[in-house]
């Protein structure tokens, strides 16, 4: 009820509302109109209650609130269930947590801020409020090496999600990393959890420098780190991000659980600033450079070397032609 009540302020944004028309339009008493009004005003929507005029909506919060990602969702499993929090230690840890309770899947995790994000090899990852920190539970059809697979499909959606509010297009650097004129957007960590041959739950945390002002990194990522804000100049809409997102990630997911990922993998291609390029890869105890040639069947990183071709499933690469840090 709350969900609909904010809908109608929303359509009848700046103008006023009166408390009989809303609790007719709801079919409940205008006292549980009132009720509901005081539960959105808590979240932090400017509401204002004048006694002949009624109720007008002056400001939605700048906060991923539920209702602000799913007004006007148009996905059927993803983000039907999402839990926000203004303040938590990572959103992966949580949505990992909810996987191994039972919940559904496409749940989905939000957070203003991070005290303990986490990057890939429990790296630290930097999790101020401006940022979008989410994370989905998916309960996919795939064998656990196929896992890679959906990386490729959250990053191909962050950068469709990115375009569609910012009009910037991100490359994307194999396996997880969207950058923006070389310096690092956004980062995405899958966590598993399977046998051998199935997958209970798979988490896909996303991490996007939204609004976060340049000067707000600490001193180590500034050479590294962009945000949409400090290539734009002006922030732009979060929860309409996380909408955009869910709804291309779902549209991908579909289409791969029924035909596979050759469609998605043409788009990973085609976004991609890894694919002609000279990179070096990280591995345990030794690195290997060589021509990044494309990505096979199951998202590993095919790279020519003096050796021959190389395949890489997982691992860490540098950029070498374009001073990649
Ligand atoms: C990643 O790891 O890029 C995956 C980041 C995933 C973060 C999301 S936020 C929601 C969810 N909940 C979590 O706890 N995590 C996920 P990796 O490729 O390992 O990169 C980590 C490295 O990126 C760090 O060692 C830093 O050098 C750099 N870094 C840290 N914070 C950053 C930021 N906000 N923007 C850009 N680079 C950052």
């Amino acid at each position: 009820m709350k969900e609909i009540l904010l809908a109608e302020l929303k359509r009848q944004l700046g103008r006023y509302v009166s408390g009989e028309e809303l609790s007719q339009r709801l079919g409940v008493t205008r006292t549980a109109v009132w009720k509901q009004i005081q539960a959105l005003r808590e979240e932090g929507y400017g509401i204002e209650a004048l006694p002949r005029l009624g109720y007008r909506l002056l400001v939605a919060p700048d906060l991923l609130l539920p209702a602000e990602i799913q007004g006007g969702l148009a996905t059927s499993v993803l983000g039907r269930k999402v839990y926000h929090y203004r303040e938590t230690d990572s959103t992966n840890r949580l949505a990992r947590e909810l996987g191994s309770r039972g919940e559904p899947e496409g749940t989905l995790v939000v957070a203003e801020r991070q005290q303990a994000g986490r990057g890939r090899l429990d790296r630290k990852w930097f999790s101020p409020a401006g940022g979008i920190w989410l994370s989905l539970l998916l309960r996919p059809q795939l064998f656990p090496h196929q896992a890679q697979l959906l990386t490729l499909v959250a990053a191909v959606a962050a950068v469709e999600a990115t375009e569609a509010v910012s009009g910037l297009v991100p490359g994307i650097k194999w396996p997880n990393d969207l950058l923006l004129a070389g310096s690092k957007l956004a980062g995405i960590l899958t966590e598993v959890s399977a046998e051998i041959d199935l997958v209970h739950y798979l988490v896909l945390g996303v991490g996007v420098n939204a609004n976060i002002p340049a000067e707000a990194f600490p001193a180590e990522l500034r050479e590294t780190a962009t945000s949409m804000l400090a290539v734009l100049g002006q922030p732009v809409n979060r929860a309409a991000w996380v909408r955009q997102f869910l709804q291309y990630f779902e549209k991908h997911y579909l289409v791969v659980g029924s035909s596979g990922f050759d469609d998605l993998l043409a788009r990973w291609r085609r976004y991609s600033v890894t694919l002609g390029h000279e990179v070096t890869v990280y591995l345990p105890g030794r690195q290997v450079s060589g021509t990044a040639i494309d990505i096979d069947d199951h998202g590993a990183l095919q790279v020519r070397t003096e050796a021959g071709i190389e395949t890489f499933p997982a691992g860490e690469i540098r950029l070498r032609d374009k001073g990649d840090r």
